[in-house]
């Protein structure tokens, strides 16, 4: 369960080797339904995990966001995949990936992707199914995405300019065309219609005639008969899969810290990447949902605005940022980064009740002789703040406290075993533990497929 917690098993090694599981068995207890979430600011590494866990899973699912994810991999012979759209599961050539409702579906890009796959030698044919009731994002809503971000000049989101907010926004006004609509192409070019329309008479930059129109129509309507053996009702889909046993994995995109509600609002994204996404974008029930693994990077990274209390500015950040190489996979732009955040942390496991932790990129501390966990914070007068602030104007004033823990000072890419690790790395990792009160069951130290320790 989330709160129980293994004693510390930092005294004895025979103590820390009975904690050692191995792989299968690790794996092999995963509820039939169970998913892997981020737990700070995206880019923990998820990708990683679910290529790892989606060979013991029938389905790898996608719940929510859409090509402002980029998910990382590098499989067995090590060959580098960056997976945006179609879900992380794809490299295993038995996983059936499923793309849900609450994804928003570029199709251009869903294609591209598709095909660069298939050129990498990776089949998709009959891998992939989209939900008939997602909705459509459009290259307009990523020139929006743009125009939007202009707009607000200093105080830009920093979006992945995908097009993800108007999309959504589309969705929630209720003007949006969802997937299903491709089948109907006679009322399809009004409905297209009335989305450029609103977006030409709000933005003067945003150019639209019927020239556009009939492009994009005859464009969509090529799209929708490439897409057609793709559609599926996923929500009858996935209720069947479960009714048969089947074993699903969803994928979380961006992370709890970036969530619509729970984020720091308004530099956040425009879905829900915590636990209430899988059900509202799958269309499953809450009771059938088992683990959620949260993924945590050993620090903290933040790509695009908005508070981030242990940001490290200047050469330690940039230190961090070279060593873990923390570059976006969608955009390139070099992430912001800074020490784990137990404050936050402990605020998105109550969210999203993990019942375990993977603790990723653990190797790219090994540069540090000194290693700082911001493990309470207080106002500048002093008085202590209980739980992560839904205040901005809070957040941006607060001093963080900090603990120091005394650094590994070697190598530690090559451990695939819990007890082999630098007697300092396991004390880091057990800190977190204590402090969250959620198990690590997994700890990267590597970006390949086997640098994995199970604990
Ligand atoms: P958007 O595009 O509307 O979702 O942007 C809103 C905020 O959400 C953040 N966001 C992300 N943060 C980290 N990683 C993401 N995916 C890519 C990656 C990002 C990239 O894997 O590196 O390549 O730049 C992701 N997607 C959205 C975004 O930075 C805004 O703060
Ligand atoms: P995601 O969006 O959560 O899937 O994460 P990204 O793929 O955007 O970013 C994580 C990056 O870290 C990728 O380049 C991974 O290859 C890499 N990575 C994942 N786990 C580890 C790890 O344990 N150690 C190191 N050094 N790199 C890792
Ligand atoms: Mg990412």
């Amino acid at each position: 369960s989330c709160s129980s917690i293994k004693p510390s098993a930092s005294s004895s090694l025979s103590v820390a080797e009975s904690f050692t599981k191995d792989s299968a068995s690790r794996i092999e207890s995963l509820s039939q339904v169970s998913g892997v979430l981020g737990s700070q600011w995206g880019d923990e590494g998820k990708g990683k995990l679910v290529d790892i866990l989606a060979e013991h899973f029938d389905i790898v699912a996608r719940c929510q966001g859409g090509a402002n994810a980029g998910h990382t991999i590098y499989n067995s012979e090590g060959k580098k995949f960056a997976l945006h759209l179609v879900p992380s599961g794809i490299l295993n050539e038995d996983a059936l990936c499923v793309i849900g409702n609450g994804v928003v579906v570029h199709l251009p890009g869903l294609f591209k992707e598709i095909d660069g796959l298939e050129a990498n030698g990776v089949s998709c044919t009959g891998r992939i199914l989209v939900s008939d009731r997602a909705h459509l994002l459009f290259d307009f809503h990523q020139e929006v995405d743009g125009l939007r971000e202009a707009e607000l000049a200093k105080s830009f989101i920093g979006t992945t300019r995908r097009g993800i907010g108007p999309c959504y926004s589309s969705k929630v006004i209720r003007n949006g065309i969802r997937v299903c609509d491709l089948r109907h192409m006679d009322t399809f070019p009004q409905k297209l219609d009335v989305l450029l329309s609103d977006a030409a008479s709000r933005f003067e930059s945003f150019k639209y005639g019927p020239e556009m129109l009939k492009e994009e129509v005859e464009r969509y309507k090529r799209f929708a008969e490439r897409l057609e053996p793709f559609i599926v009702d996923t929500v009858h889909f996935m209720n069947e899969s479960i009714a048969k046993k089947k074993k699903i994995l969803v994928e979380g995109g961006q992370a709890t810290m970036l969530d619509i509600d729970f984020g720091t609002y308004p530099f956040v994204t425009s879905s829900s990447p915590s636990a209430g996404g899988i059900c509202t974008g799958l269309g499953i029930a809450p009771r059938v949902v088992g683990d959620l693994i949260g993924v945590v990077k050993a620090y903290t990274s933040r790509v695009g605005s908005g508070p981030f209390p242990t940001e490290i500015l200047g050469q330690g950040g940039d230190l961090l940022r070279f060593a873990g190489q923390e570059f976006g996979t969608t955009t390139g732009r070099p992430r912001r980064c800074g020490w784990l955040d137990v404050v936050a942390l402990k605020y998105v496991c109550q969210i999203n009740g993990f019942s375990s932790l993977n603790l990723t990129k653990l190797d790219v501390l090994s540069e540090f002789s000194e290693i700082q966990i911001g493990v309470s914070y207080k106002q500048i007068d002093g008085t202590p703040v209980e739980s992560f602030p839904g205040d901005l104007r809070l957040l941006e004033q607060l001093k963080v406290e900090y603990e120091v823990l005394p650094g590994w000072n070697s190598d530690i890419s090559s451990v695939r075993k819990y007890e082999d690790l630098p007697k300092a790395a396991q004390q880091y990792v057990e800190r977190i533990e204590k402090l969250v009160g959620v198990p690590i069951h997994y700890i990267g130290v590597g970006p390949g497929r086997d640098a994995l320790i199970y604990k």
